[in-house]
Parts: C-alpha cells; sequence; structure tokens
C-alpha cells in the first residue's frame, strides 16, 4: 500500500470574525429588535450587525464563560479537523494555529505564519498543507506560490472524502458535478503559467490560451456530468413512482456526521450499512423498510451526515441525495450525547434543515451513544421533553424509539374496529394479522371475531367485515 500522504494541518480563529459572530447570534434571538432598528435607520440587518460592532471596540464584552465556550468551540472543532483529515487518508505531520483579528486579503495567514508553515512542511518533509477554512482563487494561488507543496482548503479537503465514500452512480456524479464546479474559478493561476509553457501553434484557435481550453474542457465536461446526472435521476425517479404506487411514509435519519445514524440505522433494520469512525461514511441514501410496534410499515432511510461549515456547493449538489429527507414523514434526529460540542452540532443540522426548508417537519430527537455517559448525564438527559434516549451499538432504547415514530406518524393514523368475518376470508384475516395488532380472537361457527388496532387504510380496506351488532 502506499504510504499515506502527510500533512501539516492549519487551523485559523479570527476574532473579529468570532465577535461578528456572536454579535449575529445575539441579533438572530432579538429579531424583533433588527427590525425596529433596521427600519429605523432604513439598513438591512447587515448594517445594524456592522453598527454594533463599531460602537465601541468590544460592544458587548464577552463573559469569561462566553470566552471559555469559544474557547471550547475552538477546540472541538480543531479535534473535528484532525479527524477530517484523517478521513481523508492523510498521517497528521503537525498541526498549526494562527489566531488574528481577521484573514489577510491575499493569504489568509500572516507572511510569518507562512514561513512558519514553510520551515515545519520542510522539517516534517509533508506533502501537503490542509487548511481549516475555504481560500479564496487567489489566496490559494498565493499560497500554492509560496509553499512549497500542493495546498488544499477545506471544501476540497470534504470534497476528497466524499469522492472516496460515493458508492452509486449519482453520488459518483454528484461529488464529480461539485469538483468541477469548485476548480473552474481556480484555474486561472495553473492555466496561466502552463499557457506561458506551451505554445503548440495549429492545436488551438487564433489568440486562445491554455487556460481558455482547460476552461472550456471543464466546462464541457460540467454539460456532460449534468446530462448524465439527469438520466440516473429520471431513472430513479421511475423507480420511486413505482414504489409510491403502494404508499409507505419515510422516516429519514439525519444528524452530524459520525453521530451513529448508519449504526442506528443496522440496529433497527439489520440491514449491514457501512459504519465507520470516518466521517462522511454514508453519502448514499439507503432505504429499507421496518414495521413499527402498530403494526403500520414505514421506509427508513439513512442519509449523509452534516457537518459545520458545510460548502454551500455541496448542500446543493447533494440536494438530491436528500430528496428522502425532503419526502420524510418524520425526521429522526441523531445526536451524539457523548460529545461535548452537542449543542453546536444541533445548531448546525438545524441550520441544514431550514436551507432544505423541511424545518416544519415533525422532528424527534434521539440522543446516541448513551453508554458513554455516566448514569448522572444519563438520567439527566431521560427527562428532557421530545427526545429518545438510544444506544445504536449496545441496542438500548429501541423499543421507545420505535413507539415515538408511531406516536409522530400523522398520515394513515390508527383506528380501531371490531371486525367478524366468515372463516373462509383466509386472505383478509391474513392482511389483518399482518398489519394490525389483534385482540379477542374467537371462533363461532364458521365465523371469526376478533379486534384490530391498525393503520385507517387497512382498516378501511376490510370495512364491509366491520362488524357493527351490538356487543
Ligand atoms: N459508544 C457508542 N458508539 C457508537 C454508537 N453509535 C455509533 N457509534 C460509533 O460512532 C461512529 C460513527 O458511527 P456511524 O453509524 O458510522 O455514524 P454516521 O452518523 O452514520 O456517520 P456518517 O455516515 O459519517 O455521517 C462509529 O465508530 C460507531 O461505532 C453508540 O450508541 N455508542
Ligand atoms: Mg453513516
Amino acid at each position: 500500500m502506499a504510504r499515506p500522504e502527510r500533512a501539516v494541518l492549519v487551523a485559523v480563529e479570527f476574532t473579529g470574525e468570532r465577535r461578528r459572530q456572536s454579535a449575529a447570534a445575539r441579533l438572530a434571538k432579538s429579531s424583533a429588535a433588527v427590525v425596529a432598528r433596521g427600519r429605523s435607520s432604513a439598513g438591512t440587518p447587515e448594517d445594524v450587525l456592522d453598527d454594533m460592532l463599531r460602537e465601541g471596540d468590544d460592544p458587548v464584552p464577552e463573559s469569561q464563560a462566553a470566552e471559555r465556550s469559544a474557547g471550547l468551540d475552538f477546540e472541538a472543532s480543531l479535534a473535528e479537523f484532525q479527524e477530517l483529515a484523517k478521513s481523508a487518508g492523510a498521517e497528521v505531520a503537525a498541526t498549526l494555529v494562527q489566531r488574528r483579528a481577521r484573514p489577510d486579503a491575499a493569504t489568509l495567514v500572516g507572511t510569518g505564519k507562512i514561513e512558519e508553515i514553510e520551515g515545519v512542511v520542510a522539517s516534517t518533509e509533508a506533502d501537503l498543507v490542509l487548511f481549516d477554512h475555504d481560500l479564496t482563487p487567489s489566496q490559494l494561488r498565493n499560497l500554492e506560490a509560496s509553499l512549497p507543496c500542493r495546498v488544499i482548503d477545506r471544501t476540497q479537503l470534504i470534497l476528497d472524502i466524499f469522492a472516496r465514500h460515493a458508492r452509486t452512480r449519482e453520488g459518483q456524479l454528484q461529488v464529480e458535478l461539485a469538483q468541477l464546479e469548485y476548480q473552474l474559478p481556480r484555474l486561472a493561476g495553473k492555466g496561466k503559467a502552463m499557457s506561458q509553457l506551451g505554445g503548440g501553434i495549429g492545436t488551438r484557435g487564433p489568440g486562445e490560451t491554455k487556460l481558455e481550453t482547460d476552461r472550456r474542457r471543464i466546462r464541457l465536461r460540467i454539460d456532460h456530468v449534468k446530462g448524465q446526472l439527469e438520466s440516473v435521476r429520471s431513472i430513479r425517479r421511475q423507480q420511486r413512482q413505482r414504489r409510491e404506487a403502494v404508499p409507505v411514509p419515510v422516516v429519514a435519519l439525519v444528524g452530524y456526521t459520525n453521530a451513529g445514524k448508519s449504526t442506528l440505522f443496522n440496529a433497527l433494520t439489520s440491514a449491514g450499512v457501512l459504519e465507520s469512525e470516518r466521517m462522511f461514511a454514508t453519502l448514499d441514501p439507503k432505504l429499507k423498510q421496518i414495521q413499527l410496534p402498530s403494526r403500520r410499515k414505514v421506509l427508513l432511510s439513512d442519509t449523509v451526515g452534516f457537518i459545520r461549515n458545510l460548502p454551500h456547493t455541496l448542500v446543493t449538489s447533494f440536494r438530491a441525495t436528500l430528496e428522502e429527507v425532503e419526502r420524510a414523514e418524520v425526521l429522526l434526529h441523531v445526536r451524539d450525547a457523548s460529545s461535548e460540542a452537542m449543542d453546536e452540532q444541533k445548531a448546525e443540522v438545524e441550520k441544514v434543515l431550514a436551507e432544505l426548508e423541511v424545518s416544519g417537519k415533525p422532528v424527534i430527537e434521539v440522543l446516541n451513544k448513551v453508554d458513554l455517559l455516566g448514569a448522572e448525564d444519563r438520567e439527566r438527559l431521560r427527562s428532557g421533553p421530545g427526545s429518545v434516549t438510544v444506544s445504536g451499538l449496545e441496542g438500548t432504547g429501541l423499543a421507545e424509539l420505535l413507539g415515538a415514530i408511531d406516536r409522530a406518524l400523522v398520515i394513515d393514523p390508527l383506528t380501531e374496529a371490531e371486525f367478524r368475518l366468515p372463516q373462509s376470508e383466509g386472505a383478509a384475516l391474513a392482511a389483518l394479522e399482518a398489519g394490525a395488532v389483534i385482540a379477542n380472537k374467537r371462533f363461532e361457527g364458521n365465523l371469526v371475531y376478533l379486534r384490530a388496532v391498525g393503520p385507517a387504510s387497512l382498516v378501511g380496506r376490510f370495512r364491509r367485515f366491520i362488524d357493527r351488532s351490538p356487543a
């Protein structure tokens, strides 16, 4: 096996951005105030935000607790970045941190930091430098010019992990499309260099540079991939229509990457979906039918995990993969209850759900990995309303979770009816027994009496056998 690539990680924290973020959070909390102030000064919320930041050096001094929690957030995101790098197959040679008020427009980090990175790259013989931040095309170009190895930003890193994990044709095409669209504006620097090197007269049209042919090639490829995606999707739409001929509600597992969605999916279905300690193990949606305690059937859908600062291009390219989320009747928000960044992760997931415009759907919070918690923490979580505590790994709390799904499903509600059918109606009897919970079954002559609690659609299908005679 080839030696894993050695990477120098560069994490950046812009204290100015943090202040801006916390000001934005305060704004969001008092949206009424935003509207009022925004109107009076005829400004957008952005203007108001700028006002708030201009008001003084530190308009609202951060309390010590907030400082600490910001520090904790940074620690957690640093650990997450290292996990991302490992998930991409890199070996972490060193991790550098840069804190400054705001990004350098030309190189993101300062000149001194670049020299430091260069030194560390040389001494560790690293193959690449990973930035935990997005780089503009010109920042990428400038950094590549001053560093002796490849430079990769956060979006590219996540795209790379996605590329490793895409299994279906559609998933692979979506990743390729996102990669091409990422590359297009970043061709400039390399293209220019190449256009000076190559001078192939006659190989291109008059006045056309290498850069332009590269761009054209990428655009052509983008069109080609889009066309292929369209045909893959139309096949999937047909499959779905066939499936929807017998409508079964979809219950989608959503959550932060590594929260344990696939493990829970497998525990609920024993389907053998890949579980992995690597991030973004699941890229392609998996669907499997399960039966709830009420005997109603639902399709459980495992989906791609979300992450902090999920690149926007990915949200749009993966919209199709998240179609199951959009169609779902109920969402299971799987959360890693053992993570220190639990609340931050929840906020990130809710942000993506809002982008997918599915915030209105019923959500069951599934607090997973409780096996890793002490008795006290477990007790504290248990008392929370609207949530279920489980361990996907140990298979605890699953019955409770299935019951909660049953209660949350509003389509095809449960109804109860007394039936009286001839014993010769074997098919009807079998269908009721398979799809409903049966009680008080007794035989009288060639008749069967029973009480069934089941989905309205099933009970309605056999309403001709409902016993309306007084008991
Ligand atoms: N201790 C413990 N570990 C768990 C539990 N559930 C999942 N894990 C572990 O957490 C890691 C991630 O689990 P996955 O099921 O792959 O997580 P996922 O949410 O599907 O992740 P992505 O597909 O990458 O978004 C694996 O190492 C699992 O073994 C649990 O209940 N308890
Ligand atoms: Mg998964």
